[in-house]
């Protein structure tokens, strides 16, 4: 595929398709879903196989609600056709590898023709460009290196947007601080977890982090919350933006909270098609409700992905959006329906806890939620972190004051355990928001 051009002068940072009208997108849409269901009909026996059992070929797709015939594809499906048999291109063709680490089995290994490359290149630059990056930025990116999409796929986004990449990766604080200072980065790659222990070793370290010329947040691969966004932009004096993608479609770059706005995710429609589905029944949920977002990619070559079951829960926003991009919103991703707790038969996501604890006076923004199970009921305790100026004969209080805030805001039951600054483990990547010992 060939690079998009983004030269032309005040398209630079707004090319013309991300404010095509959105009937034009969608007429766009078709033809592309059209060729990448015939491409994966006929090059992955996985799609060939799937499509035969529902009794579908593309040729029954007349309209962008037909693809609601179309089978979805799930993780495991990338699992069973370890490792490269999801491919719709010869092996030789493919120039990189990317995999998830998974926490169980095998991980999933995800494909990209240098077409493929040159793409993400594009749409990471137009995700940086809409968060408010520009050429002639340095760009500090702390997100890991190798396997994981994040890295890789900032870095080669930086470049073809015309910024200077500070290649740092993860880990390593006190270096990333060093760099930040006398590199004079505008922006900050990283996880938002991961930016928050950056600011609290600067502050260790009696750095002013503030006063640094940083100035933007590129902050995503985990779920946040308002609350968390407030105290970044706070600790770092910086405005961050939410980043949205995963490696099955294709790393970062499949959306991105404008700069103006900042208030949902553009999705870039002209690659992807995104929809929201009950994630019970599979059915197609109409724009505005929520529910599990399912994407399929209208574009890429090595790996195709046709209604892909995400396990994001999100919803969609057609609304105009000031900034004047077209481009659907996805709005912030509450969590991942496996991520989902149930309490006493109350649904939980840990960014909802999150909102709760950091609107609280006297505790710190780090957290763990343990669960255990006590007989039939699953228990919920909050590990949670003082601030240093409290007292230990505080503690007690500021456990009650969690826990009822919890009880009242989200409606949940649980135990507080307050510990002191430092005990609760820091992110060096994505951050580990619940401990299950079930099991144990
Ligand atoms: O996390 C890609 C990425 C890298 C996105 C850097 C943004 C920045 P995976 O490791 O495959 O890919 O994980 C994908 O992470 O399905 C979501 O559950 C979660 N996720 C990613 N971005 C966000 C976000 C990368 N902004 C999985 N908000 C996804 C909430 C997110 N969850």
């Amino acid at each position: 595929m060939r690079s998009e051009s983004t030269a032309s002068d005040g398209e630079m940072f707004q090319p013309v398709t991300e404010t095509l009208a959105r009937s034009r997108l969608k007429e766009l849409q078709l033809e592309r879903l059209l060729q990448t269901l015939r491409h994966a009909g006929s090059n992955v026996a996985h799609y060939q196989a799937a499509f035969s059992a529902a009794g579908v070929t593309p040729d029954d797709l007349h309209c962008l609600e037909d693809l609601a015939k179309f089978p979805f594809t799930v993780k495991d499906n990338l699992r069973d056709a370890y490792p490269f048999n999801m491919f719709a291109v010869p092996r030789e063709q493919v120039v990189r590898v990317h995999a998830s680490s998974g926490t169980t089995g095998k991980p999933t290994v995800v494909g990209y023709t240098q077409g493929d490359i040159d793409l993400w290149a594009d749409l990471m630059a137009r995700t940086l460009a809409c968060m408010g990056v520009r050429p002639g930025d340095i760009v500090h990116n702390a997100y890991g290196y190798g396997l994981f999409t994040g890295g890789l796929g900032a870095h080669y986004g930086a470049e073809r947007l015309g910024a200077t990449v500070v290649p740092m990766s993860g880990g390593n604080t006190e270096k990333q601080i060093v760099l930040l200072q006398d590199f004079g980065a505008r922006a900050l790659c990283a996880t938002p977890s991961y930016a928050l222990n950056i600011a609290e070793v600067a502050e260790q370290e009696g750095v002013d982090i503030r006063a640094l010329p940083l100035s933007i947040g590129v902050f995503g691969a985990e779920p946040w919350s308002d609350a968390m966004r407030a105290e970044l932009d706070e600790r770092l004096a910086i405005e961050s933006a939410d980043i949205y993608g995963l490696s099955e479609i294709l790393g970062p770059g499949v959306a991105a909270e404008c700069s103006q706005a900042r208030n949902g995710l553009h999705g870039w429609e002209d690659h992807f098609l995104f929809e929201i589905v009950d994630p019970e029944t599979g059915e197609p949920e109409p724009v505005g409700e929520s529910g599990e977002l399912v994407i399929t990619t209208l574009t890429k070559q090595a790996l195709p992905m046709i209604r892909y079951r995400t396990r994001d829960i999100t919803y969609l926003n057609d609304e105009p959006c000031a900034c004047g991009r077209t481009h659907t919103r996805i709005m912030r991703v509450t969590g991942r329906d496996d991520d989902m707790l149930i309490i006493r038969g109350l649904n939980v996501y840990p960014s909802q806890v999150e909102s709760v604890l950091l609107g609280l006076p006297g505790i710190a923004p780090y957290y763990q939620l343990v669960i255990r199970r006590k007989g039939a009921l699953d228990t919920m305790t909050v590990e949670i972190e003082t601030l240093p100026d409290k007292a230990e004969s505080e503690y007690p209080q500021l456990a009650k004051d969690v826990t009822h805030h919890i009880k009242s805001m989200i409606g949940v039951s649980c135990t507080a355990e307050v510990k002191r600054p430092g005990q609760v483990p820091r992110s060096q990547g994505k951050a580990v928001r619940v401990r299950d010992l079930r099991d144990q």
